[in-house]
């Protein structure tokens, strides 16, 4: 029974956050089944892709000598530095290959300026460039929107603390998430989604 108000946003279930990929989440691939099942349920179905170019701001190595995971001030605020991943055309940004992809209405691609890091599925990390993906769900007149992927404490907490503030219903499934948890990130994560309003559901 899908409910047509109700959209399924899968965050970014790619090889390069699976086991073997360059920023590979533990477990992240173990969700798969589950997201693949879980489609059916829902009218509206959106895929987002973490779309870097090699230049990338928020990567280690074009920051000259600093370490990944460690934090720089960005002009839009502080940012972690990552190792190289989901670079635009590479195998490691495709979506794994067990994903269902073929069922997605939209695929969203987010990241893809060299200035800017886009945790978020709906703003960049400037906190003001949209992506589109609310002026899409509004038109699809989507309320409610279930988020599940990769990685939990990162590009699913921004996306889901965005649309809680932009209105929308939030529920996330964590069992159908997996966490980076970087210094307590996971913890802090969760906290922020229960601030705003967000369902935490297993
Ligand atoms: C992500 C770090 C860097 C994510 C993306 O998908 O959670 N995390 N880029
Ligand atoms: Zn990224």
């Amino acid at each position: 029974m899908a409910r047509s108000d109700t959209a399924l946003i899968m965050i970014d279930i790619q090889n390069d956050f699976c086991p073997g990929g360059a920023l590979a989440v533990p477990e992240g691939d173990a969700i798969i089944p589950r997201i693949n099942h879980l489609q059916k349920d829902f009218a509206v179905k959106v895929l987002t892709q973490d779309w870097h170019p090699r230049s990338h701001s928020s990567f280690a190595d074009n920051q000259g000598g600093m370490e990944p995971y460690s934090l720089i001030d960005m002009p839009y605020g502080p940012q972690i530095l990552w190792p190289v991943h989901c670079v635009q055309g590479s195998t490691g940004a495709k979506f794994h290959p067990d994903l269902q992809t073929d069922n997605a209405d939209l695929i969203l691609r987010k990241g893809f300026r060299s200035a800017v890091d886009s945790y978020s599925a709906f703003f960049e990390n400037d906190h003001k460039t949209a992506t589109g993906l609310e002026g899409y769900l509004r038109e699809r007149r989507v309320h409610d929107i279930v988020l599940v992927g990769l990685a939990t404490d990162f590009c699913v907490r921004y996306s889901a603390v965005d649309a809680a503030r932009l209105g929308f219903g939030v529920t996330v499934l964590e069992g159908a998430c997996r966490a980076i948890d970087l210094d307590g990130s996971l913890a802090e994560a969760r906290r922020d989604m229960l601030d705003h309003g967000i369902k935490l559901a297993p």
